[in-house]
């Protein structure tokens, strides 16, 4: 069949590849015209390990071609970005402007019959609003064309294996759209498909990455209680783990990325007052970065000029990805604070993609009279404890231990 892949980012891009390696006729669509060059002629325009080689041999199988327009096909999905932005006084509201805007794009192109799929994490209802997009435009296709929620689950990083892998849900509006969507997720998925129906998928996807932020901002407490309590967090965590039914994530600087800091808030937006938990864990998670900071003001309070070494940028470890990183906005503010010589380092980040000097690992080693760990980046792992064992260490992943 011919599908068109709305939204060339790190979710449409290895969808709409995988679906041309498995011999569909593929065609995606991006509103980046650098992009559609880029992949167009085989190559990538992200960072992610294995897709280079995938997407050429996409490209070159004929399968594969990228355009700023869609076509006519028989399924259209949905990988557009949905951020949040300030609503009537929600500062944290779903922005559904991208998927809109890519169902008004193809709207115009659709047949009976077409298969409609949502890929993108969205509110609940969403699905539900790109059909009465869709048939607000073209009223002749009321009840005639399938929409459905699939929710991608891929972690950065190992996308084309879980893309595979991973067990997938699908919402449809009905019976017919699930069993469509279905045939074409089986093409090439090897885990479980789940059947449902789009509300329930929505929410669904919501709750995973809500669950994992209130995981995560519950160990984040702890390390600020532990702190006050002078126990290290990552023992007692672990030690509580070695419980059958115990399973706590790790503390950290702050909860960063695109999607785990953004998608608890479309539940809060939804149901304001019963969301009273999952609002506290954003708020515990976003508070982070600045109790981090307020420890190393205090920390740097006992010297004259210090030099603090902040070792990590990205949102997570072994990425390059510097969006809504919380060690990031650290590292800027204790810039800014004009406390004392600020050396960042990152091995996984090219030094032109900062907007601040970047120094080699050894060169921060040595110079620094403050060690701030905010990234557990396997190069921080082989760092020798007797060569800082004259430093003041702040290790907020628990690496340095
Ligand atoms: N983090 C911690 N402690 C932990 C685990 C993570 O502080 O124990 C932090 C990370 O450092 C990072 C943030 O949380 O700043 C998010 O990282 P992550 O690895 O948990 O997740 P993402 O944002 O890379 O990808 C998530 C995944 N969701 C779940 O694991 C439930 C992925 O499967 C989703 O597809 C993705 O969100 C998405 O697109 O929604």
């Amino acid at each position: 069949q011919k599908i068109i892949v709305m939204g060339l980012g790190y979710i449409g891009l290895p969808t709409a590849s995988m679906l041309a390696t498995k011999g569909h006729q593929v065609l995606g669509v991006d509103v980046n015209a650098q992009a559609v060059d880029i992949i167009n002629s085989g190559r990538i325009h992200i960072v992610e390990p294995d897709l280079d080689i995938l997407v050429k041999s996409a490209v070159n199988s004929g399968n594969l071609k990228a355009s700023l327009t869609p076509e006519e096909g028989d399924t259209f999905i949905l990988a557009v970005p949905t951020p949040f932005k300030e609503v009537d006084g929600n500062p944290k509201a779903p922005d559904l402007a991208y998927i809109e805007t890519a169902t008004r794009a193809i709207a115009p192109f659709l047949r009976e019959d077409n298969l409609i799929i949502l890929e993108s994490t969205s509110p609940v209802g969403t699905t539900e609003r790109v059909q009465e997009i869709i048939v607000a435009m073209r009223p002749e296709l009321a009840g005639k064309i399938h929409t459905a929620h699939c929710p991608e689950r891929v972690l950065p990083g190992q996308i084309l294996r879980e893309l595979v892998d991973n067990d997938r849900i699908i919402g449809g509006t009905t019976k017919a759209a699930v069993a469509k969507a279905k045939a074409l997720y089986k093409t090439f998925c090897n885990g479980a498909i789940l059947e449902t129906d789009s509300r329930t998928a929505e929410m669904s996807k919501l709750v995973e990455n809500s669950f994992r932020d209130v995981n995560i901002a519950f160990a984040n407490e702890l390390s600020v209680i532990c702190d006050h309590l002078g126990i290290n967090v990552w023992e007692a965590i672990a030690l509580a783990n070695r419980h059958p039914r115990v399973n706590i994530l790790q503390p950290g600087p702050g909860v960063g990325g695109h999607c785990i800091a953004v998608d608890p808030w479309f539940i809060v937006a939804s149901a304001p007052a019963q969301s009273r938990l999952i609002r506290t864990a954003r708020e515990v998670n976003d508070a982070k970065p600045d109790w981090v900071i307020a420890k190393v003001k205090a920390k740097a309070a006992r010297f004259h000029e210090p030099v603090i070494g902040c070792l990590g940028l990205s949102f997570k470890a072994n990425i390059d990805d510097l969006r809504e990183s919380p060690s990031m906005d650290i590292v800027h503010h204790l810039h800014q604070s004009g406390i004392g010589k600020i050396m960042a380092c990152d091995p996984n980040v090219r030094k032109e993609k900062a907007p601040f000097a970047l120094y080699d690992l050894k060169t921060v080693i040595k110079e620094a009279d403050i060690l701030l760990l905010l990234v557990d980046h396997e190069e921080f792992k082989d760092i020798d404890p007797q060569v800082i064992k004259d430093k003041v260490v702040i290790d907020t992943k628990g690496v340095l231990r």
